[in-house]
């Protein structure tokens, strides 16, 4: 048994999000945390909201709303709606809590007690129309590395590179449109990351296990050249962490706040210290830091491949230059972006389908399913309405559904509802049990390695497999001559059914239950030797016969949906 930390990138507050921010961290970390616990490891799955920065004033802005408020309303909706997912985390914390406060504050104090913060006097682009600076968000232009017109003042969302305001061309304000722009002087910290170039440098090199995504990503802007750039880390806004050095007030910066991507990568540590806060939990600092027993812990992150550069480097940064026992990573899982009907999903602009929608029209469990086993691991992919319905109905009603429908409603016509005794397990039973033998050997080792499409096609590929042994053995006609022959077969195939609830359980939770409580059974420890788990449920076992598992999309709905959501939301 292993402790295991897992994090998933934590979503801005500034909206509800959509189904391509489901699928890039939140829902394949809770697949991987399902996972590890029911393989009996002991995990802490850990997300938070994003609550500072520009992104939240703008949305706080435009609901007209005080933005503590805002975020304390739109907190409580991601995790309503994350809890609607079946998103299992063992705390759902907030960056703005006291407890990230004092750690940020600690991070920049012991920065600078190692010589790695310097005070610089650097140009920031002032709004006359606005009456303010325009840090990060508040600016939009063109990007200088790729010509992408919408950059942001913080990062292109279109080649990733992380920008500064002062770098768009053609800057607006974000605000008011408004072009009238000065470029002022004002004093800001910054990390000297440049000074832990080599150190980072090593680091990357040492993750060969890395998905080629995100050691591509890290590699790229750690050799460009201006790749590790020292960065500010502090803003002329209201809404943050105050700039303070540890305890003590920083003089010169007063009225200042940490930059929001200095505080959010914090929150992952301050999380794990609000879950012992909440009574959930005790020695927080078990988990991160290695002079405390996180030595043992192993570290992984999800995230959507924008945000890869702070987890492999800003980040870092942060816990290598503060030297004080904090732990790194382990390994980093990035995702591509899905994209909605050949275009991409955007939480600014309304586009796309969001998740308190996908959760109106139909249960987490479609969802899961289909995101899970189309993620964008290897290129972006995108999202159609038609592959949905086509997909869906394919795998989870015509194979797993199917499956399980036809054998408890067999049975119970013919044994009753219990498994029926007699017979032997026939040499088609015998090839089927070696098959999924191998099958379960390939889904165990593409789970421990996180891949999540070819975990999906191998879990698949195992009730497939039931379907066809119950397609070819035919108990309803073997039945007529050979009822102790067809008995075995049925207890086969109510066994799987249990089989498959505990396997499917990290994609599907809510119909793996399901499953479960309806053969009146629970999972035992994870799978192995298939001959003896196959026998779990003996002779006499009452079950109950399900109602339908998955009702089939139909085309009035998939029209119906692909036109309510081909606009865009305000
Ligand atoms: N909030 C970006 C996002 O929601 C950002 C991630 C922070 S992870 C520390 O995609
Ligand atoms: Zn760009």
């Amino acid at each position: 048994m292993s402790r295991i930390l897992i994090t998933s990138a934590i979503p801005y507050i500034n909206g509800i999000k959509h189904l391509g921010n489901l699928v890039g961290s939140q829902l394949p970390a809770d697949l991987y945390a399902r996972y590890c616990r029911a393989r009996g490891h002991e995990v802490l799955f850990l997300c938070a909201t994003d609550e500072h920065g520009t992104p939240a004033e703008l949305a706080a802005a435009k609901a007209n709303k005080p933005i503590a408020e805002f975020c304390t309303e739109m907190h409580d909706i991601q995790a309503t709606i994350g809890a609607g997912f079946g998103l299992s985390f063992d705390h759902f914390g907030r960056s703005s809590s006291p407890q990230n406060r004092e750690l940020t504050q600690y991070f920049a104090g012991a920065l600078a007690d190692n010589g790695l913060i310097e005070e610089v006097t650097e140009k920031q682009v002032y709004s006359h129309t606005d009456g303010r600076f325009l840090p990060d968000r508040y600016i939009e232009g063109t990007c200088p590395n790729c010509g992408y017109e919408k950059a942001r003042g913080d990062q292109c969302e279109n080649c990733t590179k992380q920008l500064d305001p002062t770098d768009l061309i053609n800057p607006c304000s974000a605000i008011s449109g408004s072009t009238d722009l000065e470029v002022r002087e004002t004093k800001h910290l910054y990390l000297l990351q440049s000074k832990l170039r080599d150190k980072l440098s090593a680091w990357i090199d040492s993750k060969t296990d890395w998905p080629i995504l995100t050691t591509s990503i890290a590699r790229k802007w750690l050799n460009d050249g201006d790749g590790l750039q020292d960065r500010g880390i502090t803003r002329d806004l209201d809404w943050g962490v105050p700039v303070k050095r540890g305890t003590e007030d920083w003089p010169g910066m007063e009225g200042k706040v940490f930059y929001v991507w200095f505080d959010a990568p914090i929150e992952y540590i301050a999380c794990a210290r609000e879950w012992q806060d909440a009574g959930k939990g005790t020695d927080w600092e078990s988990w991160w830091r290695t002079d405390k027993g996180a030595d043992d812990v192993r570290y992984v992150q999800f995230m959507g491949k924008d945000n890869v550069p702070f987890h492999t480097l800003s980040f870092p940064a942060t816990i290598i230059g503060a030297d004080d026992n904090w732990k790194l990573v382990d390994y980093i899982k990035s995702s591509n972006y899905l994209n909605y009907e050949g275009g991409q999903f955007s939480t600014s602009q309304g586009r796309g389908v969001f998740q308190d929608q996908a959760l109106e029209i139909l249960p987490a469990d479609y969802w899961r399913w289909w995101l899970l086993s189309h993620a964008p691991e290897t290129s972006d992919t995108e999202f159609t309405w038609e592959t949905f319905q086509t997909d869906v109905n394919k795998d989870l009603a015509d194979v797993l559904g199917n499956f399980v429908s036809r054998v408890t409603k067999f049975c119970r016509s013919k044994f009753g509802e219990e498994v029926p005794a007699g017979g032997e397990l026939s040499e088609r039973g015998t090839a089927l049990i070696a098959d999924l033998q191998e099958k379960l050997g390939q889904y165990t080792a593409h789970m421990e390695a996180i891949e999540l499409r070819k975990s999906a096609a191998t879990l698949r590929s195992m009730w497939v497999a039931g379907n066809e042994f119950l397609q070819s053995a035919a108990p309803w006609s073997v039945f007529k001559t050979d009822p102790e022959a067809a008995a075995a077969d049925v207890r086969l195939a109510l066994n799987l059914i249990r089989l498959y609830a505990q396997l499917s359980a990290p994609f599907i939770p809510e119909a793996a239950a399901r499953m479960m409580a309806d053969m009146n059974t629970a999972p035992g420890a994870w799978p192995e030797d298939l001959p003896t788990v196959l026998t779990a449920l003996p002779p006499g076992h009452a079950f109950t016969t399900p109602e339908v598992l998955f009702a089939k999309i139909t085309d009035e709905q998939r029209e119906d949906w692909a036109s309510r959501f081909s606009g865009t939301r305000d």
